[in-house]
């Protein structure tokens, strides 16, 4: 149980998520987010299976907006936003002057100088605000009243067209359509954080909520819609990091395996961290995510990192890790130092429950 206050905020849909029988939360951006409706296999193989209908309301947006907007959000981030469109959404990662990361949130941009960036779970709009007065920017920053719900699963698109119309359909990967629901209209982003496929709706003004819930679940009954949350095991799989478990402000986004996601030496950007960057990038990170599994049964939860040694050594850890029922095997997401990073190598983590033998995957399983 969680002792309810302002402080821990609830969401629009929270009235929705109650009545569908939710069993657990955990906290977010200082928001309720959903963790578990029934047990986490059986919502697994129905995120798989079907469509699921999630709050992640707690993706709380950074709005910026006004004339120095885009030139604020090109220092942020690393990643080259000189070429993105007024429909696209990017995934981009934010770091600070040593190039540790902050957070890794969806930039969605509306116009040059109109800007979310939907964040994961750190204070990032303090980071913004004081970079925004720090250097006299004319722009506005704050968190507007936009609240995520996420259409994930198989059948998704199905259950979008038959409440936004077949004009979703025309939307590809990581960009967004504004679509008119009722009196109103919202951006609905194909994107989200599963690999089932799926949309993301961001619905301005907390009143209209539940209305756009109840139209979800009116829309999908045949098609088994139910609410659901972002699945662990399914996240492992896909390899989709998780800030705050599988890297911190001590983590590059080198070391992360988001250096896709970061301006090469031909690029003509100027961002915070660079310089940090451009040295590690000639070094080669030291350290860095791979995918690990774990033999044996099933493990048990992970509260705080599990080591990985190898002839006894520290070598690294395991920040994630879940059974997969579909891979039969425990899949992990793991830190691995550079001299034992590479594919086949036969390591031990050590779990509450005694040590394990966990191997380095060439790729996550999704
Ligand atoms: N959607 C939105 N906001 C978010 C998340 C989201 N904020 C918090 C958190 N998730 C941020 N982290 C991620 C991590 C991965 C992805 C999105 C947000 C993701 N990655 C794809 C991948 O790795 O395959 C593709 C990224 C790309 O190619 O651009 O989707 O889920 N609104």
């Amino acid at each position: 149980m969680l002792s309810q206050s302002r402080r821990l905020r609830q969401t629009p849909f929270t009235p929705g998520v109650e009545n569908a029988g939710v069993t657990a939360y955990t906290v977010y951006n200082r928001m309720l987010l959903p963790t578990l409706f029934r047990d986490i296999e059986t919502d697994y193989r129905h995120l798989k299976t079907y469509v699921q209908v999630w709050d992640v309301s707690c993706q709380r947006s950074v709005e910026i907006v006004g004339p120095d907007a885009a030139s604020l959000i090109q220092k942020l981030t690393p990643r080259n936003l000189q070429k993105m469109q007024d429909d696209q959404c990017y995934y981009v990662p934010i770091v600070d002057e040593n190039a540790g990361m902050l957070n890794d949130p969806v930039a969605i941009k509306h116009s040059q100088d109109r800007w979310w960036l939907s964040i994961a779970d750190s204070d990032l709009l303090l980071w913004v605000k004081g970079l925004a007065l720090g250097a006299k920017l004319d722009v506005q920053v704050f968190e507007p009243d936009v609240s995520p719900l996420a259409v994930q699963g198989p059948k998704a698109e199905e259950l979008m067209v038959r409440v936004f119309g077949e004009a979703v359909c025309d939307i590809r990967f990581f960009r967004y359509q504004r679509l008119a629901f009722e009196q109103m209209s919202f951006v609905v982003a194909r994107s989200g954080y599963s690999k089932q496929g799926g949309f993301e709706i961001y619905v301005e003004g907390g009143e209209h909520a539940m209305g756009v819930w109840n139209r979800l679940f009116g829309a999908g009954a045949d098609l088994n819609v139910r609410a659901g949350c972002p699945n662990l095991i399914e996240r492992i799989e896909a390899g989709l990091l998780s800030y705050g478990n599988d890297m911190t402000m001590e983590n590059s986004p080198l070391e992360c395996g988001l250096g896709k996601y970061c301006a090469g030496p031909d690029d003509t950007i100027e961002c915070i961290g660079q310089h940090a960057l451009e040295t590690e990038r000639a070094n080669g990170p030291s350290r860095q995510i791979r995918p690990i599994s774990i033999q044996g049964d099933p493990v048990p939860p992970l509260h705080a990192a599990w080591d990985l040694l190898k002839d006894g050594i520290k070598v690294g850890q395991v920040s994630s890790a879940a059974w997969s029922p579909d891979f039969s095997t425990n899949v992990a997401i793991g830190m691995v130092d550079a001299e034992h990073w590479h594919a086949g190598t036969i390591l031990e983590v050590r779990t509450p429950t005694g040590d394990r033998r966990a191997e380095v995957r060439s790729s996550f399983w999704l």
